[in-house]
C-alpha cells in the first residue's frame, strides 16, 4: 500500500516536472513553403497551410492562431503579397512564429492574333501594308497591355524572306512574342497553287515492307521521283509512276522527293519500323 502511494507520488511528480520543464516551442511544418503563388482574377480557397507537433504537448492541443497582416486576407483580383501570420503555443506556453506569403500575380503571358496568316506574301515593288496584331490577356484589358513591332521594316525593293516580331507584355511584365514571316516575290499567286497540288500527295502504306504507292497527285505531267537514304544519298530516280519498290535496299529511313512543275515535296517513309 505504501509503495504503491509512493508510486503513484512519484508518477505525478515526474508528469508534473516534465511539463515544468518543457522549453522547447512546437514544430511548425508549411506544408506548400514560406511562398505561395495565387494566380490573379482565379477564384482563391485557402487550404491549410501546416502541421505541427510537440516534444511534449499532443499536436490535438497545440494551440495554432493564424492571422491575415497588413494586406488582410487574399484579394485574388489585387496584385500584391498577402502575408499569413502563424503561432503555434504548446502547454507550457512555448510559442513558435512563421509566416506564409500568398504572392497574387499574374504568370499567364498575352496572346497575339496576327490577324494575318503566320506566311503572307508580297509582290515586288508593290506596297505592303503591315496589318497590326491584336493582343488578349487572361487578366489584363487590351490598355494594360503594351505592343511593340521589335523588327525592321519590310523592304519590298528587295526580293527576299523578312520577319516581323511582336512582342506583348502585360502589367504583370509577362511577354509574348510572335512572328509573321513575310515573302517579297515577283509572283505571290503561282508558288501558292502549285504547294497545294502537291500538299495532297502521300505515300502508303508507312511504314511498310519497301513497296511503296504513290497517291494524291493529279496527273504526272514533268514529274520525277528521287529517293535519298538517311545519310542523303540518292538511291532511287525515276519519271513519276504510281509506285515504287525499295524491298531491295537496306531497312532505314528514307526521304521521297516528288517534283513537278519546279515545286518540290519531301516526304518521310519508316522502311520496315
Ligand atoms: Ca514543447
Ligand atoms: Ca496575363
Amino acid at each position: 500500500m505504501k509503495s504503491k502511494l509512493l508510486l503513484t507520488a512519484f508518477l505525478f511528480f515526474f508528469i508534473l516536472s516534465s511539463f515544468a520543464t518543457d522549453t522547447t516551442p512546437p514544430t511548425i511544418t508549411l506544408k506548400y513553403g514560406q511562398h505561395q503563388n495565387v494566380q490573379l482574377g482565379s477564384v482563391f480557397i485557402l487550404s491549410e497551410p501546416l502541421s505541427v507537433s510537440d516534444n511534449v504537448t499532443d499536436s490535438a492541443d497545440i494551440v495554432v492562431t493564424t492571422t491575415w497582416g497588413y494586406n488582410g486576407a487574399v484579394n485574388s483580383m489585387v496584385r500584391k503579397v498577402y502575408p499569413l501570420y502563424i503561432v503555434a503555443e504548446d502547454l507550457a506556453g512555448n510559442k513558435a512564429y512563421d509566416t506564409v506569403w500568398f504572392n497574387t500575380d499574374d504568370t499567364i503571358p498575352p496572346v497575339i492574333n496576327l490577324n494575318t496568316p503566320d506566311e503572307v506574301c508580297v509582290k515586288y515593288q508593290t506596297p505592303y501594308n503591315s496589318v497590326q496584331p491584336t493582343v488578349t490577356d487572361n487578366f489584363y484589358s487590351s490598355g494594360q497591355i503594351s505592343l511593340v513591332k521589335k523588327s525592321s521594316d519590310v523592304n519590298t525593293n528587295v526580293i527576299g524572306t523578312y520577319t516581323e516580331v511582336f512582342e506583348a507584355v502585360d502589367g504583370s511584365g509577362n511577354i509574348t512574342t510572335k512572328t509573321r514571316i513575310v515573302h517579297v516575290k515577283y509572283d505571290c499567286n503561282t508558288v501558292g497553287i502549285q504547294q497545294q497540288k502537291l500538299n495532297t500527295v502521300s505515300i502508303y502504306p508507312n511504314p511498310g515492307n519497301g513497296h511503296i504507292s504513290i497517291i494524291g497527285l493529279e496527273n504526272q505531267d514533268e514529274a520525277f521521283v528521287s529517293v535519298y537514304n538517311a545519310n542523303g544519298a540518292l538511291v532511287y530516280n525515276s519519271s513519276m509512276t504510281d509506285s515504287i519498290d525499295l524491298s531491295g535496299f537496306s531497312m532505314g529511313l528514307y526521304f521521297i522527293q516528288i517534283t513537278q512543275n519546279k515545286e518540290i515535296i519531301t516526304l518521310t517513309y519508316n522502311y520496315g519500323f
